[in-house]
């Protein structure tokens, strides 16, 4: 079977790492594997498939030894590194915000869109969406192929570890202290997160929004290639460790029942439906999702004060399907089709 060389780039961070996980559990046909972070860790290891591989400095790394980058350093090394590594004959899938709502990029979700990666071709970058974005279409691509949707309220409750490594120690911090009576110091965060719950996710926008907000809206509709449309997020951090929720909304253009929207559900690829309608019978983030590759799916039911209006809760691992493991699905297709 043919072989990859492959970078990670940012393989101590949060995403880095369940990178190297995913790479080593779904048996990626990887010949050498460079791991790459900032001059701070380089020269300290870490292992890959049983054997130690020392970190390189990225900043002195040269691409031409890869053919497939994995990057998860942050939107500002991107922007630097990834047309580097991409002139150098990598193909580049960046977890970073920086290149997705550039029109030339392909932004993917392999469940929704795979068709786009053949576009890696115009600039050798492929950008892997927001993870509250691609939970979200993981669950309703399907519906919005099947019958159309017109809006979406959503209203996500995402982990820290969406932030890194550094917010896991935080809440992991606070809520220690806060057991044992003792003030808590608040860095990651503005406010306190253990114990409490924040209504903001990245920097405020003019409009009053949030960048994580209005990715939730600029993402879906060209992921969807459905400028029409329309996403009315609120984004929120909970003091969860692994995996977003997402309480949606819908309005379809035809009417749907919770049943066949069910239905539809069970067959999508990607989801698990868990919707029993009793006690504990629905998904929650640390329970369900936590090291799971699926997007779950529960309580569907009819919204009560709208006749095309549905109701969906939807749990995702936010470091895996939401970032290191869309990216390696984007590589599988990627290989599987064009290399
Ligand atoms: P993290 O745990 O804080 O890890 C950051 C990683 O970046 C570390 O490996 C760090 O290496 C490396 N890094 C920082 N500065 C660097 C530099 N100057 N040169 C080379 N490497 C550098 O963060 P994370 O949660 O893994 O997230 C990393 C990035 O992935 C985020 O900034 C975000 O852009 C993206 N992300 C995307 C999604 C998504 O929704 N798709 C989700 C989460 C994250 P050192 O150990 O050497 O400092
Ligand atoms: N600020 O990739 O804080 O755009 O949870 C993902 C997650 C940015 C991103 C977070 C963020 C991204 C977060």
């Amino acid at each position: 079977m043919k072989k990859y060389d492959v970078a990670v780039v940012g393989a101590t961070g949060a995403v880095g790492q369940a990178m190297i996980k995913i790479l080593e559990q779904r048996q990626f046909p990887v010949g050498n594997v460079h791991l790459l972070a900032s001059s701070r860790s380089a020269g300290s290891t870490l292992k890959f498939a049983g054997k130690d591989i020392v970190i390189e400095d990225l900043a002195e790394f040269d691409f031409s030894k890869v053919q497939i980058g994995l990057f998860s350093a942050g939107g500002d090394i991107s922007a630097e590194f990834a047309p580097k590594a991409a002139a150098a004959g990598c193909i580049v899938i960046d977890n970073t915000s920086h290149f997705r709502m550039d029109k030339d990029i392909p932004l993917v979700v392999p469940e929704v869109n795979p068709e786009a990666i053949a576009d890696y071709k115009n600039r050798g970058i492929i950008a892997n969406p927001n993870c509250s974005t691609i939970q979200m279409l993981v669950a309703l691509a399907p519906i919005h192929a099947a019958v159309g949707i017109e809006r979406i309220n959503v209203a996500t409750y995402q982990a820290v570890s969406g932030t890194g490594a550094p917010a896991i120690e935080e809440l992991k911090a606070q809520s220690k202290a806060i057991l044992e009576g003792e003030e808590t110091e608040a860095k990651v965060y503005p406010k306190q997160i253990a114990f409490n719950v924040l209504p903001h996710i990245d920097v405020f926008q003019e409009n009053g929004y949030t960048k994580e907000e209005m990715k939730m809206v600029l993402e879906t509709k060209k992921i969807l290639g459905d400028e029409a449309v329309l996403v009315n997020p609120t984004c929120v951090r909970v003091p969860v460790i692994y995996g977003h929720s997402e309480a949606l909304h819908i309005e379809t253009k035809k009417p749907l029942t919770p049943a066949e929207a069910t239905a539809i559900l069970a067959k999508a690829p990607g989801v698990k439906v868990l919707d029993e309608q009793k006690d504990g019978g629905y998904a929650t983030p640390a329970i369900e999702s936590e090291g799971d590759d699926y997007t779950w799916v529960s309580r569907i039911r009819q919204d009560i004060s709208h006749p095309r209006g549905l109701n969906l809760w939807c749990v995702s691992d936010n470091v895996r399907k939401g970032a290191a493991l869309n990216s390696i699905q984007i590589a599988e297709y990627l290989i599987n089709h064009y290399l």
